[in-house]
């Protein structure tokens, strides 16, 4: 997911490209808003953390762009192209990361990405669950009258 500073400050079509280059695929992708009850379901497992509040007060400040990434090994590969959640680590330690590139700090960040199989099936189906086109179902041949 491309978070509100990275969709604000307009690279997401960077971002993109950066993805492609890598040799991931898009399967899926959208622009929407999270409100504050999305948001807090999101990231459930920091509620409670002191910093809990101005994350969500961060994710709700504006649009985000979901995606589903297929590729080889994706998790891993995505997690590692985005570097370190804080960016300014990620700027010594993983220079050539989107957080190094795109991100300010700990909490403005620019990408989220799934940590576990598990995870990525949670958060797929939390932004695409009511795609309309992921629960199509081929419609039923109709019934032969003899
Ligand atoms: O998987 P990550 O996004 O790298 O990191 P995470 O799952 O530990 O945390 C989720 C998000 O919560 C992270 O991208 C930004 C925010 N966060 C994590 N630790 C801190 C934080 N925000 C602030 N302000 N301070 C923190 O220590």
């Amino acid at each position: 997911m491309i978070k509100p500073d990275c969709v604000r400050n307009k690279h997401v079509d960077e971002i993109r490209k950066i993805i492609l280059a890598q040799g991931f695929s898009f399967v899926k992708e959208k622009d929407t808003k999270l409100d504050v009850a999305s948001a807090k379901s999101f990231y459930q497992e920091h509620n409670g953390k002191e910093f809990f509040p101005s994350l969500i007060e961060f994710m709700t400040s504006g649009p985000v762009h979901p995606m589903v990434l297929e590729g080889e090994g994706a998790i891993k590969k995505w997690r590692a192209l985005m570097g370190p959640t804080d960016s300014n680590k990620a700027r010594i330690t993983a220079p050539d990361s989107i957080r190094a590139a795109f991100g300010t700090d700990n909490q403005m960040n620019c990408v989220h990405g799934s940590d576990a199989p598990e995870s990525a099936a949670r958060e797929i189906s939390f932004f695409f669950g009511d795609d309309k086109q992921a629960s199509k179902q081929e419609p039923e041949a109709p019934s032969k009258v003899h």
